[in-house]
C-alpha cells in the first residue's frame, strides 16, 4: 500500500513514516520543515540532535535498502498538494502536519491566526484533492484526546447517544478545547466529518492524547535516524519535559495543582495505531472517531514516576508546583474510552516499563544540550502578548 505521510519529519511522523516503510509499505514523506524554522525563531532546539530530513532518508536507505520518496512544500499550497499527489498516488494519507503547540498557539494573536489557518487551511485543502481525484484514499487524521476538554461525564469515541425530550439521536461528542491549537483540531474535525457526508470521503480521525518517548525500533537503528524529543516550555510536553528536567536537575514544573489527567501513550504504539487504522480503512461517507491513547494519569503521578525511576538512577529530583501558566480545569473527572484500537489488536506499552529506555537514558545521554533558559514556561493564557 502507498501511504503518504504528511508531517513526516516531525516527531510523531518520522517514527511512523519508517515503521511503515520498515513494515513494507511504500512510503512517501510530505513537510514543509516549518517546524525546524518555528523552532529556530524561538531559538530551541530537540534535544537530541536530528539530520537533516534529506541525510535521514539517504541512511534508510543505506541500512534497509528502502527509499521513501520526499515531497518538500506546504500543506496550505493547493498547487504543490495537487501536484504531490498526482505524483505520488497514494491509497493513505496520514496528515499529521500541522502546528501542534498549546503554547505557541497562545503566544499572540500572529499565532493564534498563524496555528488556524496552517492547519485548517492545510486539512481543507487535503479535503478537496481527495474529492476532486482520489475520492477512494483513506485520510487519516491525527486529531487529540484534548477536542473534548474535560467534562464531568466518560468521554465516547467521537459520538455519543443523547435522548433528549423522549427522542434519541447519536452525536459528534461536545468538544471542550483547551487552546486556539486544540481549537484547531476541533474545526478541522467538524470540516472532516462534513466532508464525508457531503462527498462520501472516507476519513479516520485518530484523537490522540499525549506521546512519550523517544524510542522505536526504526529510530533506534543509527544515531542519523534518531527522533526528536522536545523539553522546551512550547514545544516540550509535560513528561518528556519532566524527564530531561530531572537528568539536569532542575525541579519538575507541575503546572499549578498537578491533578489535572490527561491520556498518554508510548511513541511506539502512535505508529502501531497509524497502521491499524490504515489496515482497515474507514467505509465510504464514514467519518471514523478513534481515541488513541493508552493509559491515564494526572500531572503529579507522572512527575511521581519520573521521580522514583529518576531516584533509583541516581538522580537528584525535585517536584516544583509552579503557578499555572494556563487557564485550564486542575480538579476534574476524567474517564475516557479507547477501545476501538483495542479492538483492531493494538497490545500498549506501559508508561513502567518504558521510562528509563525511551526517556531517562536519553536525556542522561544529552543532557550537555539543555538551554536551562527554556525549560520554565514563558507562555501564560491570560496575557495577550506574550512576546
Ligand atoms: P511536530 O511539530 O514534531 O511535527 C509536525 C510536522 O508537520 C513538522 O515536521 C512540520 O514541519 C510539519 N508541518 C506543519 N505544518 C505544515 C504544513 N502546513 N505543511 C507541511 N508540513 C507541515 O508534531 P508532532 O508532535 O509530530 O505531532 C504530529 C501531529 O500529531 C499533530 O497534528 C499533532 O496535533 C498531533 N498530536 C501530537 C501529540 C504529541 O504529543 N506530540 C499528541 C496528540 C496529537
Ligand atoms: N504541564 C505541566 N508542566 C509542564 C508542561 C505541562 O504541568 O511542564 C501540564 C499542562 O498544564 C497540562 C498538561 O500538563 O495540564 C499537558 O500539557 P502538555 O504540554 O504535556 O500537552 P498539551 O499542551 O495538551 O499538548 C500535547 C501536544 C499536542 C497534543 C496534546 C494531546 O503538544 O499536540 O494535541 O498533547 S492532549 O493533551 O490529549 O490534548
Amino acid at each position: 500500500m502507498k501511504v503518504l505521510v504528511i508531517g513526516g519529519d516531525g516527531y510523531c511522523g518520522w517514527a511512523t513514516a519508517l515503521y511503515l516503510s520498515n513494515k513494507g509499505y511504500e512510503v512517501g514523506i510530505l513537510d514543509s520543515l516549518v517546524r525546524r524554522h518555528w523552532d529556530n525563531t524561538l531559538s530551541v532546539e530537540t534535544l537530541t540532535p536530528i539530520a537533516p530530513i534529506q541525510k535521514r532518508i539517504q541512511r534508510w536507505q543505506d541500512l534497509t535498502g528502502k527509499t521513501i520518496d520526499l515531497f518538500i512544500g506546504d500543506l496550505t499550497d493547493y498547487q504543490f498538494i495537487r501536484k504531490t499527489m498526482e505524483a505520488f498516488e497514494p491509497e493513505a494519507v496520514v496528515h499529521f502536519g500541522e502546528q501542534r503547540s498549546a503554547p505557541f498557539s497562545m503566544v499572540d494573536r500572529d499565532n493564534a491566526v498563524l496555528t488556524q489557518v496552517n492547519n485548517v487551511v492545510g486539512t481543507l485543502n487535503l479535503l478537496y484533492i481527495i474529492k476532486e481525484s482520489f475520492p477512494d484514499c483513506h485520510l487519516v487524521k491525527l486529531g487529540t484526546m484534548g477536542e473534548y476538554g474535560t467534562p464531568n461525564i466518560d468521554i465516547e469515541e467521537g459520538y455519543i447517544t443523547i435522548e433528549h425530550n423522549g427522542r434519541t439521536d447519536t452525536l459528534p461528542y461536545p468538544k471542550q478545547p483547551g487552546s486556539f491549537y486544540h481549537l484547531s483540531k476541533v474545526h478541522d474535525s467538524h470540516n472532516i466529518h462534513f466532508a464525508c457526508k457531503i462527498w462520501g470521503l472516507r476519513a479516520t480521525d485518530l484523537n490522540q492524547g499525549i506521546v512519550y518517548g523517544v524510542l522505536t525500533d526504526e529510530t533506534g537503528m543509527d544515531e542519523l535516524l534518531v527522533n526528536r524529543l522536545d523539553y522546551d516550555g512550547v514545544f516540550g510536553t509535560a513528561l518528556n519535559r519532566f524527564c530531561i528536567q530531572a537528568a539536569v536537575g532542575h525541579p519538575l514544573t507541575v503546572y499549578g495543582k498537578g491533578s489535572q489527567t490527561r491520556a498518554m501513550l508510548d511513541i511506539r504504539d502512535t505508529v502501531r495505531c497509524v497502521e491499524l487504522a490504515i489496515q482497515t480503512p474507514a467505509n465510504s461517507g464514514e467519518f471514523r472517531v478513534f481515541n488513541q491513547f493508552t493509559e491515564m494519569f494526572s500531572i503529579n503521578d507522572i512527575a511521581k514516576q519520573v521521580k522514583d525511576a529518576g531516584t533509583a538512577m541516581g538522580l537528584k529530583v525535585e517536584i516544583n508546583n509552579l503557578e499555572n501558566p494556563r487557564v485550564e480545569t486542575e480538579e476534574h473527572y476524567f474517564n475516557a474510552k479507547n477501545t476501538n484500537l483495542l479492538d483492531l489488536g493494538l497490545k500498549p506499552h506501559f508508561l513502567s516499563d518504558s521510562l528509563l529506555d525511551s526517556l531517562l537514558n536519553f536525556a542522561v545521554k544529552y543532557k550537555d544540550r539543555v538551554d536551562h533558559h527554556q525549560i520554565l514556561p514563558k507562555v501564560s493564557w491570560r496575557k495577550t502578548d506574550n512576546r
